[in-house]
């Protein structure tokens, strides 16, 4: 098995980037050293300032990921700000901006930064449309998964295994073109 580090500090994604990766041969090797998430208008800006901060650190190749659940009644928020309104508002607060919302449509969004030593940043961009409930469903998956049911399903992420979630998602999506890259056919 070669192995790949993923910066993150959410096992979450970790274990949907092992489960994705593993049938390529690579093995996911996480480190949570943090770095900056910069106030940006794209995930992709946002990766790209994480990516910078992280090379400076790490001399091998990695890759790093930012996501982000954009509703449309509420014109994309809070998009790249998921993770702060996550922790601030959480899903109770969410599902309140949305009480008189008839539109429940959504979208999540996945960007990987492939980074390797002398090489350009290669940038995956994943996307997984679906709706939002009225409560929270499931106990599997994190963060928004228990009120995102994706386009075409019944039930939500976080009813989901990793499995099911991981060929689905946005994320999913995103890591099925960075195995493309890691390994192609
Ligand atoms: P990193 O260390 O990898 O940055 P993070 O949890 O801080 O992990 P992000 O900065 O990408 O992740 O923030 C995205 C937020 O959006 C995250 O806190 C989740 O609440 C939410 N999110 C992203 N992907 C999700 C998914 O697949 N399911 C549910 N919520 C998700």
């Amino acid at each position: 098995m070669k192995q790949l580090v993923f910066i993150t500090s959410n096992k979450g994604k970790f274990a949907e980037a092992a489960v994705r990766l593993a049938p390529i041969g690579y093995t996911v090797v996480q480190q949570d050293l943090g770095y900056p998430e910069v106030q940006a208008d794209s995930l992709q800006e946002v990766a790209q300032f994480g990516v910078e901060s992280v090379q400076k650190r790490v001399q091998s190749a990695f890759f790093l990921e930012d996501s982000g659940l954009f509703v449309s009644s509420l014109a994309g928020f809070p998009g790249v700000y998921s993770k702060y309104v996550f922790l601030t508002i959480g899903l109770r607060g969410v599902l309140q901006l949305m009480k008189v919302k008839t539109d429940r449509t959504a979208v999540f969004r996945s960007v990987v930064a492939y980074s390797q030593p002398g090489e350009e940043t290669e940038f995956f961009v994943g996307e997984c449309p679906g709706t939002l409930t009225y409560e929270p469903q499931g106990m599997g998956g994190f963060g928004y998964d228990p009120i995102f049911i994706p386009k075409g399903g019944d039930r939500t992420f976080a009813d989901m295994t990793t499995q099911e979630k991981t060929r689905l998602s946005h994320r999913g999506k995103s890591l099925d073109m960075l195995a493309r890259r890691l390994a192609p056919a």
